[in-house]
């Protein structure tokens, strides 16, 4: 008989008597590591516990409604023989919103019906997932959550869980494979994620030479998913353009003292964003998102800008919301609050949703243009690289100005090179006038 070992509640974070929601294990289950044993459920969000060992339930020490924290007793496990603590016992809530029913997610779901052969293939609302079977799937709350933020169907996904239940891991496969086969009948839109791309061969490098392999973090399996999605989808353009900043940054100047007394450091991202809002106010199009039909545009009348950050894990996207209502401090507070929260994974699902446009900006790291990816259902995203002092020709003579290189990418379908470029002039034109940004 192997060692009896109990499994307890790990460090879950400042989180006190959380409610089990679902207790996934019952006695004379055998398990592996990492099989999720429970479900618990905060008024932020849920989290699964994992097991720390393979082997055999002996006994189930809680009750969905039951309050634990950290250190209460989950169950009695009789280790398999040679059984090692394998499960990552870090904080394992994951960061999403506590109720299923969230709203759709800031992405466009991978669509899981036929597209017409010769449109461009549309992704369906979320509410024609079929809805009937993914209420009947065996899942816990965190993978349907996770299944509807990419747009998968769990009713048509492969259980590979205990007692046919559905994990992350299933849903994940799932859309790996939907992502590189060219069918067209069970669920994504072919022509829109790749059909008829040939498979990248396996390669085994160790043949040339020592190598390591490193998990990708889940950020990257996540945003890797979307990016992927949305480079395929979108018909991309980038046009490039130039402001002259340099009245800017002695404004921006100006005001260091100030900020400083209020305890802020306004960086050009600030400015970045409220010409955005002019830009977006005049060129409503490039805040719009495309209908799930495609027949119409859905026009926003608010002012939700995301901005990329790059952390550790890989790239996030967190959106400040009603960036037009807000001052400059304000903002460029917000700004530090929300990268230093995605830099130390705090982010919850809802800081990253309801986004119409983003901004990415290398401008800190350097570079002189780059092509982003437009982040969709959004159909433009700005690029900023780093400003430099430049000899720019005026009224007979050379003057040294300080110039910003702009990248805009856009979704074609939805705007027109024309319309890209005046955007660029009359943000390029707000950036040379800070007091333009003002009106
Ligand atoms: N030109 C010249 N200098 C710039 C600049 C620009 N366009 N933008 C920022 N800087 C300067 C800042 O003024 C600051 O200088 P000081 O420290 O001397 O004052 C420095 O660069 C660092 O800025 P920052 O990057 O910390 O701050 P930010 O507000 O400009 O940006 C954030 C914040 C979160 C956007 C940034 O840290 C970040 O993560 N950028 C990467 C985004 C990314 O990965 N995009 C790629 C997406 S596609 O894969």
């Amino acid at each position: 008989m192997g060692e009896l070992r109990e499994v307890r509640i790990p460090a879950i974070g400042d989180f006190k008597d959380v409610k089990v929601i679902e207790v996934m294990v019952g006695p004379g289950d055998s398990i592996k590591a990492e099989d999720s044993l429970i479900t618990l459920e905060s008024d932020k969000a849920t989290m699964e516990i994992p097991s720390p060992f393979a082997g055999v339930v002996k006994e189930v020490r809680c009750k969905v409604g039951d309050k634990v924290s950290e250190g209460s007793s989950v169950l009695l496990l009789e280790m398999s023989d040679g059984a090692e603590a394998k499960a990552a016992i870090g904080p394992p809530f994951d960061v999403v919103p506590a109720i299923d029913t969230a709203p759709p997610p800031s992405v466009p779901p991978l669509a899981t019906t036929p597209s017409p052969p010769s449109a461009v293939p549309a992704a369906p609302p979320p509410g024609r997932v079929g809805e009937a079977e993914f209420a009947k799937a065996h899942a816990s709350p965190s993978v349907r959550r996770f299944a509807r933020e990419l747009g998968v169907d769990l009713g048509k996904v492969q259980a590979s869980g205990p007692k046919g239940r559905i994990l992350k891991a299933d849903v994940q496969g799932f859309v790996k494979r939907e992502l590189t086969s060219p069918r067209t009948e069970t669920g994504i839109s072919a022509p829109s994620v790749g059909r008829g791309i040939p498979e990248m061969p396996p390669v085994d490098f160790s043949k040339f030479g020592p190598i390591e392999k490193q998990p990708l973090s889940r950020i990257k399996k996540l945003s890797g998913a979307n990016l992927h999605r949305n480079w395929l989808v979108v018909p991309h353009v980038t046009q490039f353009d130039e402001a002259d900043i340099t009245d800017l940054e002695a404004f921006r100047n100006e005001l260091s003292e100030e900020a400083t007394r209020q305890g802020v450091k306004v960086t050009l991202l600030a400015f970045l964003m409220k010409a955005a809002v002019g830009a977006l106010k005049t060129f409503p199009e490039f805040s719009a998102s495309l209908d799930a039909d495609r027949e119409s545009l859905i026009v926003k009348k608010y002012y939700h800008i995301g901005v990329a950050v790059d952390t550790p894990d890989g790239l996030v996207v967190p959106v400040i919301r009603d960036v037009d209502r807000r001052g400059l401090f304000e903002l460029a507070k917000e700004l530090a609050e929300v990268s230093a929260k995605a830099r130390e994974k705090k982010l919850e699902a809802s800081n990253m949703q309801g986004g119409c446009f983003t901004i990415s900006s290398l401008g800190g790291i350097g570079g002189t243009a780059f092509t982003p990816i437009v982040n969709a259902p959004e159909v433009a995203i700005l690029g900023v690289s780093r400003s430099k002092m430049q000899p720019v020709y005026r009224d007979g003579a050379f003057v040294p100005r300080l110039i910003l290189p702009l990248s805009l990418s856009y979704d074609h379908r939805v705007i027109d090179g024309a319309a890209a470029a005046r955007f660029t002039r009359h943000f390029s034109l707000l950036l040379s006038d800070p007091r333009r940004l003002l009106l």
